[in-house]
Formats: structure tokens, sequence, C-alpha cells
């Protein structure tokens, strides 16, 4: 009987760990791309039904290969996990995050319109330009800034590929308007 109760907690458990492994970033603990369209499918399906808005924001860090070659790697890692903490804090736990590329995140914010998630990330954009990096390797801080694109739905598409690449279109448009920006 013992046994058997030991060995459903084992396999409950390990069943828990891989979901865990299957669905997040291991870095951040964000979803994963995989995941996170598995995620935004539904969302865009439930905003479908009951006619409510919902905004996706693309999000990818400034300079960030410059970053990397100036400060080292590790210290890289500590900004993505700093963003992945602060992207937590900043959003509603009904919103989806994923970790989308190496320096790259996506917010799927639902019931949220564009002009709403557009302040919500502007807020989230300031937050991060303002925030102190320790640097370990020179004892001094350091900051980053990020660039962000919004899609809606249904106005800009009702797909998730089609928003996806209204975002990311946007955020190609910050970058070349100096960076440091929220574009919808
Ligand atoms: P832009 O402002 O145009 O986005 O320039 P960028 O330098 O941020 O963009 P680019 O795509 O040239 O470089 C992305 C960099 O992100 C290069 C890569 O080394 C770094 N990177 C990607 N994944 C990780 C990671 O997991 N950890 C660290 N430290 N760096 C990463
Ligand atoms: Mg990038
Ligand atoms: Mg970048």
């Amino acid at each position: 009987m013992l046994t058997a109760v030991l060995l459903s907690t084992a396999v409950v458990s390990r069943t828990q760990q891989l979901l865990r492994l299957s669905t997040t970033d291991p870095l951040t603990g964000l979803f994963n791309r995989g995941y996170f369209s598995e995620r935004v499918t539904i969302e865009i399906s439930r905003a479908s039904r009951y006619k409510q808005p919902l905004t996706i924001a693309m999000v990818d860090v400034d300079h960030f290969k410059f970053f990397n070659d100036r400060h080292g790697h590790a210290a890289g890692d500590i900004v993505l996990r700093m963003i992945a903490a602060t992207l937590r804090h900043s959003f509603r736990q009904s919103d989806t995050i994923g970790r989308y590329g190496g320096e790259e995140f996506v917010i799927v914010m639902p019931e949220t319109d564009r002009r709403t998630a557009s302040e919500k990330l502007e807020t989230f954009r300031r937050l991060i330009e303002t925030t102190r990096i320790d640097l370990a390797k020179t004892n001094d801080t350091g900051n980053v800034t990020i660039s962000a694109g919004l899609a809606g739905f249904p106005e800009d598409g009702t797909a998730e590929d089609d928003l996806l690449s209204v975002a990311d279109e946007r955020l190609f448009q910050a970058k070349k308007d100096r960076r440091n920006r929220i574009i919808l």
C-alpha cells in the first residue's frame, strides 16, 4: 500500500516536472515559443467567441549584442532574467508571457484594446530604462532599453500569424526609429 502511494507520488511529480520542461524556458521560467503559440490560439478563439479585444506585443532588447560583448554573456543572462521578472510584475496574471527567441519576448493581453496595451507597454519600457543592473565584473551598474511592436485583434488581423507579423513589422519600425520606443 505504502509502496503504491510512494510510486504514484513519484509519477505525479515526474509528470509535473516533464510538463514544466516542455512548456517553459529554463533561463527565464517564461513560457517557451511552442507553448506560447498554443496559448495564443486559445486566447484568440476566446476573444473571437466573446467579441472581446486582444492585443499582442513583441518586445526586443535594444543593442543586446553590444551589451553582451561589453559586459559578458553572464551579465546578458542576468538582464534577460531581470526583464522576465519585470514582465511578470508589470502584466496581469491572465496575460500570457513567453520568451519568443534569444532576447525577444511576447505578451498576449486578452480583453485589452490597443490603446490600453500601449500605455502598459510604455510604463514597462520606462521601468526597464530606469532599472540599474549590477555588473559584477566592473563593480559598476548598467542599463538596457527595449523596443516593442503591438498588434490588436481584430483590427490588425484575426489569425495568430497575421497578428505576430504586424507586431513584428512595428517592432522593426521602432528599431529604425532610434529604438527605446513602443509602436502601435
Ligand atoms: P537590435 O537593437 O537591433 O535588436 O540589436 P541587437 O544587438 O539586440 O540584435 P541582434 O539580433 O544583432 O543580437 C541579439 C543578441 O542577443 C545576440 C546574442 O548573443 C544575444 N542573445 C541571444 N540569446 C541570449 C541568451 O540567452 N543570453 C545572452 N546573454 N545573450 C543572448
Ligand atoms: Mg532580436
Ligand atoms: Mg535586440
